[in-house]
């Protein structure tokens, strides 16, 4: 069959604590994920670099010389970006998502002027971006709270940090209103749901709820996201703003009542809640109950914020998606598997990654289809792949990933199968097109690119750039647009 759609956008997505590496040169300061350490794994679906920290834990950690931290390192983009946006260029990409690191613009949050080497970095990219004819779309934080805000201001339960945020905002909409062509506030809001710090700052044990805590963060998230759609308004930027969550499309496990409405109310709490805000200003009256089982209280709302976000509503949908999830609560044995949030139970209709991530290209054809009904907003899937471990035999090897080929031709037409129900997707951008850093487990070895790159879990290797297969295979499906 052939994909159809004219003027897609095809691409590839990175987030700079995985790829950058250069964690403290040019005035850089650490962040949040800077302190997650690589652990050796034997199950690797029982792994997170998602863990609770402490105030205790982030001052070890910075000062810990005997222990391995991944994303300090990345895979050397900060140093290899020309080659790397050439490459992705070359496979016939022609937009690119990347993020900025707030910590190398605003180093210690309220520095007089951002730091022109930070400035002149991220210019450098976009150059090279228009250099190949690829449109850019930018997520603003990705993840890495900058810890030397965190020890001034505190985290993001703090109102003061709305203008904190928005004054990075305005300094990237000056440099780069003219470059970008998408913005994106926040990575994945709904994980500010499962951990605190890596995104908002947060350190858990210092709250009586922290569910309380991070919900209140997240009210301050939403507020800033409508404060970007007003100012790329005011500021006439060329680009538009979204926002993105990770879809954890979720399955009852079967049509036992309890199932389904354990399912229903899953789903409120990971996907609806998140663009049900930042689409209506409300707070619906699901989130009574979802506040209810954390035993968190209600975020406090200033008067106006509702109507400010309504006014104000992103203007298109981002998500990523990497697999489904089953609930079940009824009794009786079911297997567990593995997730990017919150695991669940094992379909029996799917197979699995080693992490237990559940291949499911339906699943994203019902997703669009579930997001455009309810939301009417162009969308783009922001992030989709498969983490798969790889490694080169010597200089000559070429990775044989056909399961990667067959995964994201499957995952293509699904995309085609959503756009002949009548969605509105605009683009794909594939995760980590070029091997890089695990957000989940800080581990080199899970592997999503269609260029491998030559480092362990423990950043020995050359660095070097290859082609796999489905390198060559995803520069033919460019030309042809044929899939299986
Ligand atoms: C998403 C994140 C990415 C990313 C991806 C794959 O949740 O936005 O940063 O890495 O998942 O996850 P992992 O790296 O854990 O395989």
């Amino acid at each position: 069959m052939k994909f159809t759609k004219k003027d897609f956008l095809w691409g590839g997505a990175t987030a700079a604590n995985q790829i950058e590496g250069a964690w403290n040169v040019d005035g850089k300061t650490p962040v949040s994920t800077d302190i997650q350490p690589f652990t050796e794994m034997k199950d690797r679906t029982k792994v997170s670099a998602f863990n609770a920290v402490t105030r205790e834990d982030v001052k070890k950690a910075l000062s810990d010389t005997e222990h391995y931290y991944p994303k300090r390192y990345g895979n050397d983009h900060y140093n290899r970006y020309k080659e790397d946006i050439k490459l992705l260029a070359e496979a016939g990409m022609n937009i690119y998502r990347m993020s900025i690191s707030w910590a190398r613009i605003f180093p210690n949050g309220d520095d007089a002027k951002p730091n022109q080497k930070g400035i002149d970095f991220y210019r450098n990219i976009f150059n090279e971006c228009h250099k190949h004819n690829m449109k850019i779309m930018v997520t603003m934080v990705h993840f890495d709270f900058p810890i030397a805000i965190g020890d001034k201001f505190g985290d993001w339960t703090n109102r003061k940090f709305i203008d904190l945020y928005m004054r990075y905002v305005e300094t990237l909409f000056t440099e780069f209103g003219q470059d970008v062509d998408y913005w994106l506030p926040f990575n994945e809001m709904n994980v500010g749901l499962l951990v605190g710090h890596m995104q908002s700052g947060i350190y858990e044990n210092e709250y009586k709820n922290p569910f309380s805590a991070k919900f209140q963060a997240l009210h301050h998230q939403f507020v800033s996201v409508a404060k970007c759609v007003e100012l790329s308004k005011k500021m006439k930027i060329k680009g538009t703003v979204g926002c993105m969550i990770a879809m954890i499309t979720l399955y009852p496990y079967d049509c036992h009542p309890d199932n389904i409405l354990a399912w229903y109310k899953e789903k409120q709490m990971l996907q609806d809640f998140f663009f049900d805000v930042l689409t209506t200003g409300e707070y619906k009256t699901y989130t009574k109950d979802m506040f209810k089982k954390f035993g968190a209280s209600a975020p406090i709302v200033e008067k106006g914020d509702a109507e400010f976000i309504k006014n104000n509503s992103i203007e298109f949908i981002t998500f990523s998606y990497y697999m489904s999830n089953v609930v079940k609560v009824t009794d009786g044995a079911a297997d567990k598997t593995g997730g990017n949030l919150f695991g669940g139970t094992k379909n029996p209709f799917l197979e699995a990654n080693e992490w237990g991530w559940q291949i499911d290209p339906v699943g994203l054809r019902y997703t669009l289809n579930n997001m455009w009904d309810k939301y009417q907003l162009p969308m783009l899937i922001s992030e989709n792949g498969l983490g798969f471990v790889e490694k080169m035999k010597d200089e000559n090897d070429v990775i044989q990933d056909d399961y990667r080929i067959s995964y994201l031709n499957d995952h293509f037409k699904a995309i085609q199968g959503a756009i002949d129900d009548g969605v509105d997707v605009f683009g794909y951008t594939m995760w980590g097109p070029i091997d890089l850093v695990s957000a989940g487990t800080s581990e080199f070895s899970k592997r999503y690119g269609l260029v491998y790159v030559d480092y362990d879990d423990y950043g020995k290797g050359t660095g070097n750039r290859y082609p796999k297969k489905s390198y060559k295979w995803f520069q033919d499906f460019m030309k042809t647009k044929e899939l299986k």
